[in-house]
């Protein structure tokens, strides 16, 4: 069993530590298989309901191990493309596939990919004391994980090539206030305050909230058309869960609605 993510399950949330604390949980291999099981598992297993993706001590995650990448080691140059096609991008598929809502506390600093994969998750805390960086340019490559997608999209093209073309570190308050995550909390609340967010999910209605994943990223590609469409379909599906018939019932009832996840 790997140790570069943990894993455990507590009241349907499956938390995934990025585990190499030492290397500022920075990708190898092994980390990035363990990630892949983790985000696989969540799909597959019924009783996660939710996920959250945190780091282990003072970094979220410093991206790729770049100790794995020494040029003088010898070898050639490598194929990043392949390396984007094995690693990186299944994963960041995965987390925009999954019909459940995934929680990011970003825990410190999150440099290039780790800084991306980040961005990709639906929920995302981060301590005030964390930065984001596009550190790509200070080692001459290209945005990756996503992130010169999220980072156009969700913040436009002059802040996205500047952070990007400049590789400086953008704290989490502005982070936040530039929309490209969810909240910036105090250092000694985020862990708690993640886990409450994601636990509140879990307990939530999982397949109408996995819908409205689905919704509002295709939203970024539909016309308002296709968009109107999609909604009818979706809503139509989500009108035949038991969570739907519970929500309706428990409002009617005046109780707290007890969500199953059906
Ligand atoms: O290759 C492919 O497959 C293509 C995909 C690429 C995706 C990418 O993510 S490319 C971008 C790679 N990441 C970086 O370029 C960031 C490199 N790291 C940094 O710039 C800095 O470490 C940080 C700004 C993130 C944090 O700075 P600081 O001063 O808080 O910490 P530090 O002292 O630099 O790092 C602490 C330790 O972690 C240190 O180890 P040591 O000296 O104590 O033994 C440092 O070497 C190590 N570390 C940090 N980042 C990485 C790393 N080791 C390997 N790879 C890293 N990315």
């Amino acid at each position: 069993l790997s140790e570069t993510v943990l894993v455990s399950l507590e009241a349907g949330v499956l938390r995934l530590t990025l585990n190499r604390p030492d290397k500022l949980n920075s990708f190898n291999e092994d980390m990035h298989r363990a990630l892949r099981a983790g985000f696989e598992r969540a799909a597959a297993d019924r009783e996660v309901r939710a996920v959250l993706l945190t780091g282990a001590g003072r970094g979220f995650s410093a991206g790729q191990d770049l100790g794995d990448r020494d040029p003088r080691k010898g070898g050639g140059a490598p194929d990043l493309g392949h390396t984007l096609d094995t690693f990186y991008n299944p994963t960041l598929r995965l987390i925009r596939a999954l019909e459940k809502p995934v929680v990011c506390a970003v825990n410190g600093v999150a440099a290039g990919a780790g800084a991306n994969i980040a961005f990709a998750c639906d929920i995302v805390f981060a301590a005030h004391s964390a930065k984001f960086i596009q550190a790509f340019a200070k080692i001459g490559l290209v945005p990756d994980a996503g992130g010169s997608w999220s980072l156009a999209r969700i913040l436009g093209e002059p802040r996205a090539k500047a952070l990007a073309l400049l590789a400086e570190p953008l704290m989490a308050e502005q982070a936040a206030d530039w929309g490209l995550i969810w909240k910036a909390v105090d250092d000694a609340d985020l862990l708690a305050e993640a886990t409450a967010t994601a636990t509140r999910l879990a307990a939530g209605p999982t397949r109408g909230l996995g819908l409205t994943k689905r919704a509002i990223q295709a939203a970024a590609t539909n016309s308002l058309d296709a968009q109107l469409d999609l909604e009818r379909d979706l809503q139509r599906e989500a009108g035949r869960t038991r969570d739907y018939a519970e929500g309706v019932t428990a409002f009617l009832e005046k109780r707290p609605a007890e969500f199953s996840g059906e």
